[in-house]
């Protein structure tokens, strides 16, 4: 029997007629589907792969409403392209910066907001939390009901980026809803919206999240995903590199700095991730099979590597970088 009866964990419509269809449930009258009940109770994933078009549709149906909205982003792995969604998006929006305990603890906040605040996109506000930590919101409680338009307020962003765990955290702090959204390292994990009622004045709205498709997390296993996911502060790991030196991430990514004087590279990427340095590129082939892009650096700018994290360099110089084709890096002003 299919129903109208929604996941309470992922948002997707239940149904008990086909295992391999998503939404599979024993037994209508659970409140969760098996893809759920597995991620919560085994920490077994269930990788399931989502189609843009249909979450931009959600994002549309979102900039109908005039609610407020709440844009989630990443830390480690801030979208290169933040106006996507506020296009789509008209709406009063808050810019959540989440995942702020994965930064080195040195890190400022004011820094962070002044950042994002210089690329000129309109935001209410922009705050920093992390929702791990329950760090900052009760602050970004205050904010909401000082923006919020109507009872319902609507999270969005980028997979992974820590929407279900906020309003986890914020069901868990601010109401008597014993209702648990899934959460995991893996994407995609929220697969439709999902009500959530905080109090008699909030309601919050979880959507799945924007694909990445330049993310790494598309061409790893699962095993790599749950290493990349940086779960403590990052330790930043710091290399001085000389010309025809190369650093090597796992087998994801390797850095070739190529030409420039003598430089400070600074990696922000999970602590469990195994990291080399090759005193002379030239001797090791070591994953020069991959797609190769060469980037010019200015003073002062990160390597952002979608899905993984960044590479600080202080410097100016010619770097190669060797990844899978699929997988976007690119240049930016350095933010931290
Ligand atoms: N270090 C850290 N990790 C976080 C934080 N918030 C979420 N995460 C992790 O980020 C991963 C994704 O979290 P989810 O809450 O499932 O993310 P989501 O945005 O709902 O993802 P989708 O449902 O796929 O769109 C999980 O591994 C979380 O543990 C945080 O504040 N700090
Ligand atoms: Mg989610």
């Amino acid at each position: 029997m299919s129903s109208e009866k929604k996941c309470l964990g992922c948002g997707v419509l239940l149904q008990d007629e086909n295992i391999l269809q998503e939404g599979y449930t024993t037994s209508i009258e659970n409140d969760i589907c098996q893809r759920c009940f597995r991620m919560k109770n085994y920490g077994e994933y269930q990788v399931v792969t989502k189609s843009n078009e249909e979450y931009i549709n959600i994002l549309k149906s979102v900039a109908e409403t005039k609610d407020l909205v709440l844009y989630i982003t990443d830390l480690i792995n801030l979208e290169k392209n933040l106006e996507q969604i506020r296009n789509l998006i008209p709406n009063k929006m808050i810019l959540v910066l989440n995942k702020k305990d994965a930064l080195p603890r040195s890190v400022k906040e004011e820094k962070l907001i002044a950042y994002l605040e210089s690329m000129g996109i309109h935001f209410e506000e922009v705050i920093v939390i992390s929702a791990n930590k329950n760090y900052n919101i009760d602050y970004l409680l205050r904010r909401i009901k000082f923006y919020q338009t109507s009872k319902n307020v609507y999270v969005v962003g980028h997979t992974n980026a820590g929407k279900s765990s906020l309003i986890n955290k914020l069901i868990q702090n601010y109401s008597d809803n014993a209702q648990e959204l899934t959460m995991s390292p893996l994407p995609s994990t929220t697969l439709n919206t999902v009500k959530i009622e905080i109090n008699d004045h909030l309601t919050l709205f979880d959507t799945p999240g924007l694909v990445q498709n330049g993310s790494i997390l598309n061409h790893v296993d699962e095993k790599m995903t749950k290493k990349i996911s940086p779960k403590k502060e990052i330790k930043p790991k710091t290399f001085q590199l000389r010309r025809n030196q190369s650093i090597v991430i796992e087998d994801l990514i390797r850095i070739d700095y190529v030409e420039g004087e003598k430089n400070s590279f600074t990696l922000f990427v999970s602590n469990d991730l195994n990291i080399k340095r090759l005193l002379n590129s030239n001797n090791h082939e070591i994953l020069k099979d991959l797609n190769k892009v060469t980037y010019q650096v200015g003073y002062d700018e990160d390597l952002a590597i979608t899905g993984l994290g960044f590479v600080k360099i202080v410097n100016k110089g010619t770097i190669d970088v060797y990844v899978n084709k699929d997988v976007e890096t690119y240049m930016r002003k350095s933010l931290i």
